[in-house]
């Protein structure tokens, strides 16, 4: 899953996609890098970021959406807010991916059901204003896998199909470093739950932590590229489904490699029949997903991973 924040104040992207054109060539760009899909989104999650309303946020990413699937790109409607996620959806979104895990808006459960798109269940515990507050557990990945467990169960109740529903343990929401190397060196714990799980480390604080400089000083955001792939690459043999990426081509490339090697899963993956436990096998199949195949094979126009700062990180 390729990164699209068409957003003035996203933590590592932020207000380079803003003008319409520019947000469709990258895109298109992420397609041909290898991303099955292209995450749109309107709004900024960074801790402590402002919220936008709804008409601004839709106005953001419908435009992008529909220019996306006139490209052929499959894209997924990042957003927390059911009104948003069903025009997305009807501009030709094929998947919600929703930070909230349905908790932000009641009505979300109805727009996927009647939608019958995949709709991936984030582990959150409030917006991102106050959010740091919320970082408490007793242990942070039985905590995450029983909450995550409780919004399964709602989809399920709201009438949402097993096989629509991805999860994905939250990165930095609520979550100090720590807590993000525990959910990633314990990612066999969450998969018990039978369902795909989506990783998402791209760029995110803790990797800037990991690679401060000698005077304690985070790493921008633009140096964590191969940090991204390193724990990207270690979630999908460990079975994740799916990984959420800015540098499309970086993590393409690494898990290339990780194929080549012949390694074996950790960990078979839940893929074609989500729902079901698990079995402890190990298995050298690389991932399938549950998503359209891209159109077109993965090309080599990266671009650089130059970012900006924009405000606090994840
Ligand atoms: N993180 C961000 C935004 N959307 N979606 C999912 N499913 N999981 C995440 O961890 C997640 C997300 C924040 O990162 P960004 O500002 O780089 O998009």
């Amino acid at each position: 899953m390729g990164i699209l924040n068409v957003t003035p104040d996203s933590f590592s992207d932020g207000g380079r996609y803003a003008d319409l054109d520019a947000a469709v060539a990258h895109g298109v760009r992420l397609r041909a890098e290898g991303a099955h899909l292209v995450d749109v989104g309107g709004e900024s999650t960074r801790p402590g970021a402002d919220r936008v309303d709804a008409a601004t946020e839709a106005a953001r990413v419908l435009p992008v959406i529909r220019e996306l699937a006139a490209a052929g790109v499959t894209a997924s409607i990042d957003t927390t807010r059911a009104r948003v996620a069903e025009e997305a959806l009807a501009a030709g979104a094929a998947v919600v991916n929703d930070v909230s895990g349905g908790l932000a808006d009641p009505d979300m459960a109805r727009v996927v059901r009647d939608a019958g798109c995949p709709w991936v269940l984030m582990h959150w515990r409030g917006h991102s204003r106050g959010m740091r507050e919320l970082a408490t557990y007793t242990d942070v990945v039985v905590d995450v896998k029983t909450e995550l467990a409780q919004r399964i169960d709602a989809a399920l109740a709201a009438g949402v199909a097993a096989d629509r529903i991805v999860i994905d343990p939250g990165l930095g929401f609520a979550k100090t470093a720590e807590h993000n190397w525990q959910l990633s060196a314990r990612l066999p714990e969450l998969l018990e739950l039978g369902f795909p799980l989506l990783f998402a480390s791209s760029r995110k604080s803790y990797l800037g932590l990991l690679l401060a400089d000698a005077d304690g000083r985070p790493r921008p955001t633009g140096g964590r590229e191969a940090a991204t792939a390193a724990t990207s690459l270690l979630a999908v043999a460990a079975g994740a489904w799916g990984v959420r990426v800015h540098d499309v081509l970086g993590t393409v490339d690494a898990l290339a490699v990780w194929r080549a090697s012949g390694s074996p899963r950790l960990v078979a993956a839940p893929t074609a029949e989500p729902g079901r436990a698990t079995e402890p096998a190990r298995t050298t199949e690389p991932a399938r997903t549950a998503e359209p195949a891209r159109t077109t094979e993965p090309g080599r126009a990266a671009e650089t991973g130059r970012t900006t700062e924009k405000g606090e990180d994840r």
